[in-house]
């Protein structure tokens, strides 16, 4: 028998700034490096921006009482930085203060939990300019104001708290691959970045304790649990080195303060470990989270990558032409292959419920720290039929499986805390424009064509309802 979901479990649903707020250059907002990465030609699908999203910044109250109509119990959001510090430091934007106190009072009115994530990748360019953001250690004491501000104007009544989003992607894309700002390609680099990351978000989490003792704070990880193409052995050393490459290294930092070692040793040879100052780790084993965040959409599975091998260049899926995204790999260790026994989404996701128990597993017996669904969606074409209706029965069976999963991983003995559909409303999808959509609201917003922004409950809406007033029995 499976374990029931807990009384108090947070079902909730996400989103984040620059992908919902628009208004990105009101009351004072200070540009962000994604809104200077959005107007080079090329780098998202036809070119699409967040300057109007899908217009939140204005419709906050419109959204927020569909939430409650859904019996929606907590909502996670993100706070744009450069709102509050329009140059990313020094005079605090009353305005932003505002917008944030408004959007959280409006959420606790209608017995909403906020949940606030401090960082969702909209660093302000003035930080990317005077200092190369991440790449500077600087950033850690900016990132540690911005959020003490955060904590002092909002503390009281938020109590559940994200420091990072997906350190392992935003560094990743914007690092390794430059698919993401800064645009860079510099291995030495991503892993100096990510040593920064991870003392800012111990530096924060530490702060967090003096000024919101009663509330709980953890990074949101993305979280693609690995998987060996066969039993070879090299392909087994490469699952093992992937799963340590491209989620250990990140998980065992933020709950143990340590790097893991054979990664550490590989990277040394290599010349491109981090450069690490004195009393760095004890700063790093002071700032352990209280749960972890995981971002659940797929696994990955890997085989042996020889020297010479495919690199991070693959190309990247953006149009939902499925079979279009190619494989990638770090020569030597390990390169991602397509898994047969799974189904995937246009954009080349696999579909893999089974997937979240086998990583919730994991990570239960490596860090045993509570776990928060942060995010968990589906992204796919939806369709507006003539009288109206969005039938995304796909987007329901898809989160019906991982809500199964879950149970599962819960009756495994992982404490779960609650789950983020992502996400409420439809929104932009980084590189993927409007078309690839998650909401559990539909949002007629488009790259061409006619777009007034109206809110369309789709089917899944009416379908988490009644998930959520059966406490996850359906
Ligand atoms: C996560 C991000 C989200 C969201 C989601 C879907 O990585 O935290 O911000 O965008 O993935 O990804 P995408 O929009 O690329 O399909």
């Amino acid at each position: 028998r499976l374990k029931p979901f807990p009384k108090n479990f947070l079902w909730g649903a996400a989103s984040a700034a620059y992908q919902v707020e628009g208004a990105w250059n009101e009351d004072d907002k200070g540009v962000s490096i994604w809104d200077t990465f959005v107007r080079i030609p090329g780098k998202t699908f036809k070119g699409t921006n967040g300057d109007v999203a899908v217009d939140n910044y204005h419709r906050y109250k419109e959204d927020i009482s569909l939430m409650a109509e859904m019996g929606l119990k907590a909502y996670r959001f993100s706070v744009a930085w450069t709102r509050i510090y329009p140059n990313g430091k020094g005079e605090v934007n009353q305005k932003g203060l505002d917008f944030y106190n408004k959007l959280i009072d409006e959420l606790i009115k209608h017995k909403i939990e906020p949940i606030c994530t401090i960082y969702h990748w909209d660093l302000p360019q003035a930080l990317q300019d005077e200092y190369g953001g991440w790449e500077s250690r600087k950033i850690i004491e900016d990132f540690k104001n911005y959020s003490v501000t955060l904590f002092k104007e909002f503390g009281d009544r938020v109590k559940y708290w994200v420091s990072l989003n997906e350190q392992n992607i935003f560094t990743r894309l914007g690092y390794q691959t430059a698919l993401h700002p800064p645009g860079v390609k510099d291995d030495r680099l991503f892993f100096q970045v990510n040593h920064h990351a991870n003392l800012a978000n111990a530096v924060a989490i530490k702060e967090f304790r003096k000024y919101v003792p009663d509330g709980k704070i953890g990074p949101s990880f993305a979280y693609s649990p690995a998987y060996p193409a066969s039993s070879k052995p090299e392909d087994i050393l490469a699952f093992e080195n992937a799963e340590e490459f491209t989620n250990h290294w990140w998980l065992d930092i933020y709950v143990h303060g340590k790097y893991p070692k054979a990664t550490w040793e590989y990277l040394e040879r290599k010349g491109i470990a981090p450069k690490v100052e004195e009393g760095d780790f004890s700063i790093l084993q002071e700032g352990k989270p209280d749960f972890l965040g995981v971002n659940y959409y797929q696994t990955t599975t890997y085989e042996k990558n020889p020297l010479g091998g495919v690199t991070m260049d693959g190309h990247f899926n953006n149009t939902g032409k499925k079979g279009t995204a190619e494989d990638i790999g770090v020569p030597g260790l390990f390169k991602t292959v397509a898994n047969e026994n799974l189904e995937r989404t246009n954009w080349d996701w696999n579909i893999d419920p089974q997937g979240l128990r086998i990583g919730l597993r994991r990570l239960l017996n490596l860090y045993g720290l509570p776990i928060l669904i942060s995010e968990n969606g589906l992204g796919e074409f939806d369709q507006v039929e003539k009288d109206g209706s969005i039938r995304d029965d796909y987007r329901i069976d898809y989160i019906r499986a991982h809500l199964k999963a879950i149970q599962e991983a819960m009756t495994d003995g992982v404490e779960i805390i609650g789950y983020c559909v992502w996400s409420f409303t439809d929104l932009l999808s980084w590189l993927n424009g409007f078309q690839k959509r998650y909401g559990l609201v539909y949002v007629n917003q488009h790259e061409e064509g006619e777009h007034d922004l109206r809110r369309i409950k789709k089917k899944s809406f009416y379908w988490y309802k009644d998930v959520i007033e059966n406490n996850g029995s359906n």
